[in-house]
């Protein structure tokens, strides 16, 4: 009985960390959530040449439309990356992965700049229209 209870309320214990961990998975504040994605498709991308000039992509959202429509940045390890987002309602923009995030307001371009010093996939996506605008790979 006595263990029975114990463990009832280790695994209540257990339920409410849990729910606590998923809550705050996608917030502005959340810890990195990183999203291996497919990098495996990734390593058997060509090669790319010298980790020089910047990484640049913009994007627009336009009526929970993503334009260009969600496709592949790519980056050499170490190179500058820059994404520009133009959304029409106001918005966050997020980096998984780098966890950059920037504040979107109504028709303002806002810029993420940071050196893709992480090799992975990550998916960069808004959070209040929960789009997902490109996945950065960064190899
Ligand atoms: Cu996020």
């Amino acid at each position: 009985m006595r263990l029975g209870f114990a463990a009832s309320a280790l695994f209540r214990l257990w339920c409410a960390l849990l729910a606590a961990l998923l809550a705050v998975a996608c917030g502005p504040l959340s810890q990195t959530h990183r999203d291996p994605g497919n990098s495996h498709e990734v390593a058997t991308a060509a090669p790319g040449g010298p980790a020089t000039g910047e990484v640049s992509a913009e994007i627009t959202v336009t009526g929970g439309r993503v334009s260009p429509p969600p496709g592949w940045l790519e980056a050499r390890r170490g190179q500058p990356v820059s994404i520009t987002v133009t959304s029409d309602v106001a918005d966050e923009v997020h980096v998984h992965g780098y966890d950059r995030a920037a504040e979107l307001r109504p028709g303002v371009p806002a810029t993420v700049r940071f050196t893709a010093d992480l090799t992975g996939v990550f998916q960069v996506e808004t959070h209040a229209g929960k789009l997902v605008l490109t996945q950065l790979a960064v190899r």
